[in-house]
């Protein structure tokens, strides 16, 4: 047990990160403690952890962690029974490749399924509505409508989708039930016998949108049902239910190869040129790789992070880890784009280190361009 424990999840019922979050703790038998995310909750996390963000968790000791990425690097370290991590550096570094990819290329189709068809669009206006109100006597008529329209354009609109890649977009979420369902009918987690990263950085978009939302839910039933019936396992199965005897597996096989050549050949590309546009302080970018454009884009600071974070795990590794590693993916198109004009500094080291405590509050001006502009990325300085 951690000296840190029982946690306190600050969450949302229809938030990718925070299903991602709550899955791995329900499995690693974590004592956490769940608390809704309504406005004035999220106006406490802005003033205490520096964002308006979920999932966050408090400790017992009352310290902060944020982002679900390094929050399970850090729960590693405190819980390592039945990890989640390869023992072998070469197969733990495709899994976090994996794990980063679902988490962030996978919140664009994720973004679409949700809120351009019509009919989800006004439902999950109502349930973010409600959600983030709480009891605010605000009328639904009015906020239901005002948090689809802001979720639609940040995320979709104001974020490269046009008229010719708007099927791409769409169909990403299809591509990728075509290459899972196949794994998992023939084993239960990406990686083998039990969950690793890579399972929770799919189960982001999976779970919470894909396999909930309405009109996407229904395609993974008729379509995937191996992948619903994996959803299942990941929220409910637990490290003792699995024990600890894990068998892992190599990404191999004619199904994993829509999966990792769109990591080398469509998501490095992305990153790297995110972080090129971040570093010559543009706002927005016209990507393109393997086929797709996203003109326009917008610049993500925290994707600079996740590349450097990459960069740096890959640094780690023995010189036979990173052949293996090399080997293993230069079939599927390899990492050069990872290394492409080296390491280019997010500056977000010491905004990412966690646990932390309280911080300064930030000033109502800085919470009000976030709440009225939809500047939900980059938080203004
Ligand atoms: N990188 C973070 C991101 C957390 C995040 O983006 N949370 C979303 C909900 S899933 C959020 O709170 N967004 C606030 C907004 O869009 O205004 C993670 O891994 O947890």
């Amino acid at each position: 047990m951690s000296k840190h424990a029982p946690f306190k999840l600050f969450r949302m019922d229809i938030s990718y990160f925070s299903g991602k979050l709550e899955s791995y703790l329900n499995y690693k038998e974590i004592p956490f403690e769940r608390e809704e995310a309504h406005h004035t909750v999220l106006f406490d996390l802005f003033k205490k952890t520096g964002t308006m963000k979920v999932p966050a968790v408090k400790t017992s000791d009352g310290l902060w962690l944020k982002d679900s990425t390094p929050m399970l690097r850090w729960f590693e370290k405190e819980y390592p029974n039945n990890p989640v991590l390869p023992e072998d550096p070469a197969l733990a570094f495709i899994a976090l490749l994996v794990e980063d990819y679902g988490d962030e290329w996978l919140w664009r189709p994720a973004m679409w399924w949700r809120w351009m068809p019509k009919g989800s669009r006004r439902l999950m206006g109502y349930r973010i509505a409600t959600e983030v109100l709480g009891s605010l006597p605000v009328p639904t008529f009015i906020a239901a409508p005002y948090f689809a329209w802001r979720q639609k354009k940040t995320w979709l609109d104001w974020d490269g989708m046009t008229k010719a890649n708007h099927d791409q977009i769409r169909d990403m979420y299809t591509d990728q039930l075509a290459a899972l369902e196949p794994i998992f009918k023939r084993q239960p987690y990406l990686l083998g016998s039990h969950p690793s990263v890579a399972d929770y950085g799919y189960f982001a978009s999976m779970f919470r949108h894909f396999g909930n939302d309405p009109e996407s839910s229904i395609v993974m039933r008729q379509q995937a049902p191996a992948v619903y019936e994996w959803l299942s396992r990941m929220w409910y199965r637990t490290a003792t239910d699995l024990g600890p005897e894990i068998q892992w597996q190599w990404p191999e096989g004619d199904d994993w190869g829509f999966i990792l050549g769109d990591i080398c050949k469509t998501y490095l590309p992305y990153l790297h040129q995110n972080a090129l546009a971040f570093k010559a302080g543009k706002k927005r970018f016209d990507y393109a790789a393997n086929g797709l454009e996203l003109p326009s884009t917008v610049t993500t600071d925290y994707r600079v992070w996740c590349r450097q974070e990459l960069q740096r795990e890959y640094q780690r590794l023995s010189d036979q880890d990173r052949q293996r590693v090399d080997e293993f993916l230069a079939a599927h198109g390899g990492l050069a784009p990872l290394f492409a004009d080296g390491e280019i500094d997010a500056g977000m080291d010491a905004d990412l280190t966690i646990p932390f405590p309280e911080r300064e509050p930030r000033s109502l001006l800085t919470l009000l361009k976030i709440w009225a502009f939809g500047t939900a990325r980059n938080v203004p300085k």
